[in-house]
């Protein structure tokens, strides 16, 4: 048990700074023992703050205080006060230079935020208030200062020396020793510090600007990695390009650094000009990375590109306003990705990751609004309300306003708050002004936590040719918030008729020959919506391309979505419109007699899918997918899981047994002849061909069997290796699949980014990763509690991917996973409290199973000495 309570920090209770800083100057004397840091501050008063007599406080954690000296003179014992994590001088002029010299010890340093150590090079990971385990500072972002930092390391050991901005000199030093001084112009918040200094080898390339400078660019990685840089640095390239073509933005300085990291909490981090990143987030090869894993690695190394000016130029006020740069970052690099592949499918991805775990977030104990009101511990708000959600948010002010519009909102915004820390409130204030559009509803995205609930019902008229549309919206209570106000919400919608021929959308009797697509505004709890010359009555096609972040309720027949799913012109719509059939289907079988007849048309619907090769493959490749455990749970109140799990099976097996000759067939069409190419074409036959021999293997075919071990053989790249590998690991084959794990291991066990992708293909798979399974994965040797990739990829997985092996009736992955909850939180808190999300939803499940998820709740926080991470996590879980 904790005993001394953390606080609850408070957005009405921002005070600006008391005190500002102009300029640091840092000097880190590295050695193998620990770090002396060397910390000289120009400060002064602020003149806005209030409190003109306040002391100087800078916070710290885990220092070693050596000295303190203000303007040259050492200060004396009681000048200064260390008082838990902040270090208080009592009595300082309205403007002085502090010195403040600490000592800290990366190498023991297992939190990785701050400095630390990482496969023998020393990182450093800032944000959100990492800098204090560096030095004592003002560590919050609206102190923005110009930082000189100069790196001192032994020169055999680290030769590669990096910090923020561009270097500016270097040179050798006793004892072996050398140097390397970095100059940041731009001032900027301390999250955004970042050093690194190891024995890297160096990638070179150039980009020239649309002004004409020419940018060093630079990847820096461990030698055994220089051979998978390649596309992170084109993929730089272009998002590089793509920022000055629809945003107008250049970069800035004259050098850009990539490092990559094996041990990271999170993806990455857009330091200003040294973005540092998880290895299995920014390298890659044909022979090591699935499809996915470029896709993502495009994605993010986009993401902390695009940061330089939504969150570097433009930074956070303080972080309530997180999604201020997330959500906005996360929208830019969701355009710039569908601008790169396929448009449609990266919405069926996007808002799959929403429906599934953002809409569970919003309806369960740790809900919180995009910008939130209060929180205890900073690091639990990296969530997908902040991230996912936000960028929603914003992309609905980008189609409200149109494209531009919207380019006139953001260019404003860059060019109001250059070199500013603001307000979510400023962004929508900036969008407001360019577009002379009032968006005061709209704010309420921001305010109220929840997923609104969109109510659809209609009626027709068919005398006067009147087709009416009844929309009622209702944002449900979450922790802390209830009675909540309607929200402005973009609906887009369309109608269709018998043939299928979209249907004028004419609004009023006069109006004629309307568009065929409409974004309807709802502002009120409740609308009525009349479309008049409808001839007959027309199916309609809601939410078009998921305008809003919300869940629609309508009374679809199977006939309906049958119908929408091969007529819908809206790419999304058609998915859609197929997943919620299977859903339907699913749902009516759980906990259904043996013999319950299976929707015969749900056949016929995925035979034409796998039959008719004039269909967007790539879409047809996203139809198949059945929707997943955790939607179906999600979908559910009171989840059974093993019955949903049961369930979903079923209708898997009876596909895949009506169909085997189409699968057959599709396996053999879809092999791709020409070499490796990372087109949305040859992705979706590669996704197709490894769909197809997914439902072959579960049926435990013995052609598909053949097709996977012939794969394994002769796969050119990691997509269909690991398709084949997967596949029969999640396959009745025992022996071949535990042959083919061995195998796989044994070609790839020293590549750390495929040993994780073979830990999480088992860990995730029914068959292969039962709790005894997953013990032993404990114990393997490539195993490490100190990596968070390896604890994601094995205890992650199980728990948040494997649902029916977590959700066992004995409650004994629960109590699993409480234990290694209790172990991570003593080293690494942040991956701990992110671990333990899937028992916070306890209520959510049927009661034998809710019981057992809150008794290992309360486990947990029956742990002595609990970090503040876990604890929020787990008082918010139990509180009534
Ligand atoms: N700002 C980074 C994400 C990030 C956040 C926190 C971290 O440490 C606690 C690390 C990275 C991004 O959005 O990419
Ligand atoms: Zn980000």
């Amino acid at each position: 048990m904790r005993t001394n309570q953390p606080q609850t920090i408070y957005l009405n209770e921002y005070q600006v700074p008391a005190y500002l800083v102009d300029h640091v100057d840092l000097r880190f004397e590295l050695f193998e023992d620990g770090a002396r840091v060397h910390s000289t501050m120009a400060v002064r008063r602020n003149p806005e703050s209030a409190q003109a007599e306040a002391p100087l406080e800078l916070n710290g954690d885990s220092l070693k205080l050596e000295s303190v000296s203000l303007d040259g003179s050492q200060l004396a014992g009681d000048a200064y006060e260390e008082q838990g994590d902040k270090l208080v001088v009592h009595t300082v002029p309205a403007q002085f230079e502090l010195n403040v010299v600490t000592w800290i010890e990366p190498q023991n340093n297992t939190r990785l935020e701050g400095l630390y150590k990482s496969s023998g090079m020393f990182c450093t990971q800032c944000e959100a208030e990492g800098f204090r385990c560096i030095t004592y500072y003002p560590d919050r972002p609206d102190v923005m200062a110009v930082f000189r930092t100069r790196v001192e390391a032994d020169k055999a050991a680290y030769p590669i020396l990096l910090s923020n901005g561009n270097p500016i000199e270097q040179g050798e030093l006793e004892g072996g020793r050398h140097f390397v001084t970095w100059e940041d112009p731009f001032p900027k918040p301390a999250y955004l510090f970042a050093l690194v200094a190891g024995d890297l080898v160096e990638k070179k390339d150039t980009f020239t600007t649309c002004s004409g400078r020419t940018i060093d660019l630079r990847m820096y990685v461990e030698p055994r990695n220089a051979a998978k840089c390649d596309f992170a640095m084109d993929a730089l390239k272009r998002s590089m390009r793509w920022d000055e073509e629809v945003y107008g933005r250049e970069y800035d300085l004259d050098i850009f650094m990539i490092v990559a990291v094996d041990d990271f909490n999170m993806g990455a981090m857009e330091n200003k000009g040294l973005n540092i990143f998880n290895s299995s987030c920014v390298l890659a090869s044909q022979e090591t990375a699935t499809d996915a894993s470029f896709q993502r690695i495009e994605a993010i190394v986009a993401h902390e590109y695009f940061h330089n000016w939504s969150g570097n130029r433009v930074t956070c006020r303080d972080w309530f306003q997180l999604s201020l740069k997330e959500g906005f970052t996360v929208f830019r690099d969701a355009q710039f990705s569908a601008d790169m592949g396929s448009p449609t499918v990266k919405r069926i991805e996007d808002a799959t990751l929403l429906r599934t775990a953002q809409f569970a977030e919003d309806a369960g104990p740790m809900a919180h609004p995009v910008r939130p009101a209060s929180y205890m511990e900073i690091s639990n708000f990296y969530t997908l309300t902040i991230y996912e959600k936000g960028a929603e948010v914003v992309r609905m002010i980008h189609n409200l306003l149109g494209d531009e519009l919207f380019r006139k909102g953001s260019d404003l915004y860059f060019e109001r708050h250059d070199g500013q820390a603001v307000t979510t409130d400023d962004f929508v204030r900036a969008m407001e002004d360019a577009s002379g559009r009032d968006l005061g509803q709209f704010r309420l995205w921001y305010e109220q936590a929840g997923t609104p609930v969109v109510t659809v019902s209609d009626d027709y008229d068919e005398q006067r040719g009147i087709y009416r549309l009844n929309i009622r919206q209702s944002v449900p209570d979450t922790p802390g918030q209830s009675g909540k106000k309607p929200q402005h919400i973009p609906f887009s919608l369309g109608l269709l008729d018998k043939a299928g021929e979209p249907v004028p959308l004419n609004l009023s009797a006069e109006e004629q020959g309307g568009p065929v697509e409409r974004v309807l505004e709802l502002t009120e709890t409740e609308h009525s919506f009349e479309f008049h010359g409808v001839p007959e009555r027309p199916v309609p096609s809601l939410l078009r391309n998921f305008s809003a972040p919300v869940r629609v309720q309508y009374p679809w027949s199977r006939e309906q979505l049958l119908f929408l799913m091969s007529h819908d012109p809206d790419g999304f719509n058609r998915w859609d419109a197929g997943q919620r059939l299977a859903v339907d289907v699913i749902q009516s079988l759980v906990g259904a007699a043996d013999d319950a007849e299976i929707e015969p048309r749900l056949v016929e619907a995925y035979r034409s899918l796998l039959n008719d090769a004039s269909l967007d493959q790539a879409l047809v490749a996203k139809m198949l997918l059945l929707p997943s455990e955790a939607y179906l749970v999600e979908l559910a109140d009171q989840a059974d899981v093993p019955a949903i799990h049961e369930a979903r099976q079923r209708v898997l097996t009876h596909l895949a047994e009506s169909l085997r000759e189409e699968l057959v067939a599709c396996y053999q069409r879809s092999k791709t002849q020409a070499d490796y190419q990372l087109t949305p074409d040859a992705i979706a036959l590669r996704s197709l061909r490894n769909t197809a021999l997914a439902w072959l293997l579960h049926i435990k075919d013995a052609q598909g069997l053949a097709f996977a071990l012939e794969q394994s053989r002769a796969a050119d790249n990691m997509t269909d290796r690991l398709g084949a590998l997967r596949a029969l690991v999640n396959s009745d084959f025992v022996d071949e699949r535990e042959q083919a794990l061995a195998e796989f291991y044994d070609q790839f066990s020293d590549d750390p980014q495929v040993v994780e992708m073979w830990f999480s293909v088992q860990a995730a798979s029914h068959q292969a990763g039962q709790l005894p399974q997953i013990q032993a994965l404990l114990q393997h040797t490539a195993f490490d509690w100190k990596n968070p990739n390896k604890v994601r990829s094995v205890v992650g997985a199980f728990a948040g991917q494997n649902l029916a092996a977590f959700h066992k009736a004995d409650g004994s992955g629960y109590q699993f996973l409480a234990d290694q909850v209790c172990r991570l939180d003593d080293s690494n808190p942040q991956i701990a409290a992110r671990l333990i999300s899937p028992l916070t939803r306890w209520k959510k499940f049927a009661p034998q199973y809710g019981r057992q998820m809150k008794a290992a709740l309360e486990l947990v926080r029956n742990k002595n000495e609990l970090s503040r991470d876990v604890y929020e996590v787990v008082l918010k879980s139990l509180a009534d």
